[in-house]
């Protein structure tokens, strides 16, 4: 490309004149300044922008095709140089923007032009853990220090584990105390863990009636104790975080569905010391050495004794736990030997653990979803 071309005074001149004589409203301009004005646009230009500059520059009424256009309106003598320089300066342009178009100009619309490296960065909004899980897992850091294993299992249950391998048989007055929701089985489904589906193995240690296989979500994690017993040898250490459901209306403590952690130790020579011993351990870990905790005799049937513990809330007790020692009853029905092994078990309400650690006082904020809530842990 001649770029001397574009300096020529005579271009120049021709070009003034053209202009002067079209009689528009622009002011003249020289090839060279418009040149310098097209590129500087065209570096700025993207997107939907590039297409703009195209049609500003090059298109059927942009300025460098009118000004080869006016070339009938320069004096004679001047008409090869202007024209040459003209047709020169449209080259360049096309080429430019064919390179700018070729390197990516097609900016996505709707992102800006330029980015100004001197503003503040905006912090990307990052996700964070549910207070639920982070409860759990402070939980379970506090009962790993003390050599439990976690593990998980089925939220959708059998009648069996839920209540009759926890010494609650059908129709006893003690199923009331936790109000179910049951689940219509569908129609040659075995219920949960079914091995004809591929699911994980169930081992049913009871008849197969109907009644013992019918299906529900689990009103406690306490299930576990009979599954975990069935399979493992003690000694078992072992807890078992989980979701729970319950028929329940809600209120400022109770949810319909909420999280509890449960606890199983077994072996040779447990004592109710070793169960108590453990859980001050846990509440020293996880509300601190200054909260108090409360023990009162409570019943459930599948320990003996049984125990609930209460942490002070607001000048009032807040119960987070039921506990005892394992029923024989249930160790036998699980295939451990209860004149041998003892063990003691127990089930705690994760929420009720998170607000009495953090000062919450409506459980329903837990899975209300409001992230004004939810930013605060
Ligand atoms: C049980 O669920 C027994 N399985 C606990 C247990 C395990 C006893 C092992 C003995 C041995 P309970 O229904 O009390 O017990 O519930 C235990 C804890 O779960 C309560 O102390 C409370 O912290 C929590 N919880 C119970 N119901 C609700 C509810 N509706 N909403 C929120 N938390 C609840």
């Amino acid at each position: 490309m001649n770029r001397s071309s574009i300096h020529d005074p005579a271009c120049l001149a021709a070009y003034n004149r053209s202009m002067a004589s079209s009689g528009g409203t622009r002011s003249p301009e020289s090839l060279e300044s418009l040149r310098a004005r097209a590129l500087g646009e065209l570096k700025a230009a993207a997107g939907d922008g590039l297409e703009a500059w195209r049609t500003e520059y090059l298109g059927r009424r942009g300025s460098v095709t009118q000004v080869l256009r006016s070339i009938s309106s320069v004096a004679v003598q001047d008409r090869a140089r202007f024209g040459a320089a003209a047709n020169a300066l449209r080259n360049e342009l096309e080429a430019a923007f064919e390179a700018r178009a070729a390197a990516g100009g097609s900016r996505p619309a709707g992102l800006p032009d330029r980015i100004d490296v001197t503003l503040p960065g905006r912090r990307p909004l990052k996700g964070r853990l549910h207070p639920t899980t982070r409860t759990i897992r402070d939980i379970a850091a506090a009962f790993g220090a003390m050599g439990f294993q976690v593990i998980e299992g089925p939220e959708v249950e059998y009648d069996y584990y839920n209540f009759s391998a926890l010494n609650i048989p059908h129709d006893h007055p003690a199923r009331d105390m936790w109000d179910t929701l049951w689940i219509d089985q569908p129609a040659g489904h075995d219920g949960p863990g079914d091995r004809s589906k591929g699911g994980q193995q169930v081992l049913l240690r009871t008849d197969t009636s109907s009644v013992q296989t019918r299906i529900l979500l689990r009103t406690h994690t306490s299930p576990m104790q009979a599954r975990v017993m069935e399979t493992t040898r003690p000694p078992i250490r072992v807890i078992v975080p989980g979701r729970c459901y319950r028929y329940e209306a809600t209120d400022a403590t109770h949810e319909w569905h909420f999280h509890q952690v449960e606890g199983l130790a077994v072996a040779e020579g447990i004592t109710f010391a070793d169960l108590k011993g453990t859980l001050y351990e846990f509440a020293r870990r996880v509300f601190g050495v200054d909260r108090k905790v409360r023990f009162r005799c409570d019943y459930f049937p599948f320990v003996e004794p049984g125990v609930d513990m209460a942490i002070d809330w607001k000048g009032q007790w807040l119960e987070v736990m039921g506990a005892g020692m394992v029923h024989p009853k249930v160790l036998a029905g699980a295939g451990v030997d209860p004149e041998k092994y003892t063990g003691f078990a127990f089930g705690m309400g994760v929420e009720r653990v998170a607000m009495l650690r953090h000062g919450i006082d409506d459980i329903r904020l837990f899975a209300g979803n409001d992230l004004r809530f939810l930013s605060q842990f």
